[in-house]
């Protein structure tokens, strides 16, 4: 898989920071910023050559957005899905949560398309409306899939992938995909835990109670860094992962370039080996 500049991600977050700036510094379910942040991804997806589609849904008497890009070729009967929810928090921006699984899915889904990737896997890629109220735009998903939940070889969700004082969780879920992720750390001599805080709390839950093979990254919210998880992955033992989280102050400088660098390659090479 390439290398996905991080570059690339920190602008993409630079853009959701902006819309936020522009739109009473929120990008939530129901804004003009959560809207905006559909159309500057969508805008960038079908300039690269996905066959985009906006599903539409309500949620707290507001309609909600989820963005699907599907890269053509491959077979449908075993897709390969990358996923990452859009919204913010009212309080906030959102740009660790979650505008860097956002921005870091969009990155690689733009670096299959400049390879012209031709997975022998389908390859598909979402973007979730309202998960903040309770996973809705996923959930809504995976609910309009019926039994062709049964197509998903897998779901991949990537929510928070940039926290300041970083870790490397992985998901557990499946022993399969787990590895994958796993693997391509060890490579970078970067040593991971097993990510138990975020099950049934984020957009990979409607899919595993489909019983689609689930897995992901996280890179840490308000828990507190231990003294060992310090000494393994740097940053302040005795501080949250992420002090911003659900805060105003979730903004484009809430971010350790690293963590999202290591994060999105790792993304990389786990769509280009899943879909292979
Ligand atoms: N990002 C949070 C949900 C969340 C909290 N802990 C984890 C761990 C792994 C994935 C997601 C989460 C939110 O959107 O509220
Ligand atoms: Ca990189
Ligand atoms: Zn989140
Ligand atoms: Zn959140
Ligand atoms: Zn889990």
């Amino acid at each position: 898989a390439p290398d996905i500049p991080v570059a690339d991600v920190k602008a993409d977050l630079a853009k959701f920071q902006s819309i936020a700036d522009a739109n009473d510094g929120t990008r939530a379910h129901g804004t003009a910023g959560y809207q905006q942040s559909i159309d500057y991804v969508k805008g960038k997806l079908d300039a690269a050559g996905f066959t985009t589609k906006v599903q539409e849904f309500s949620s707290g008497g507001a309609k909600g957005y989820n963005l699907i890009a599907d890269w053509p070729g491959g077979d449908e009967s075993k897709t390969v899905m990358s996923g990452a929810h859009l919204d913010s928090v009212p309080a906030g921006p959102g740009i660790n949560d979650n505008g860097s699984g956002s921005a870091g899915i969009l990155e690689v889904a733009l670096a299959v398309a400049k390879a012209d990737l031709k997975p022998a896997k389908h390859l598909r890629f979402g973007w979730w409306g309202d998960e903040e109220d309770g996973m809705i735009g996923s959930s809504h998903y995976v609910d309009s899939l019926g039994a062709d939940t049964a197509k998903l070889d897998s779901y991949l969700n990537f929510d928070m992938i940039g926290s300041p004082n970083p870790g490397y969780f992985v998901y557990d879920d499946d022993a399969r995909l787990e590895k994958v992720f796993k693997d391509w750390f060890t490579t970078k001599n970067i040593a991971t835990e097993k990510e138990t805080e975020g099950d049934g709390r984020s957009d990979h839950a409607p899919f595993k109670d489909a019983g689609v093979p689930v897995g992901g990254l996280f890179s840490g919210a308000d828990y507190i860094k231990t003294d060992a998880q310090a000494k393994a992955w740097g940053g302040e033992a005795g501080k949250a992962f992420d002090a911003c989280y659900h805060e105003s102050c979730d903004t484009a400088k809430n971010i350790d370039d690293t963590a999202l660098d290591n994060h999105t390659d790792a993304i990389a090479h786990a769509v280009w080996e899943l879909s292979s």
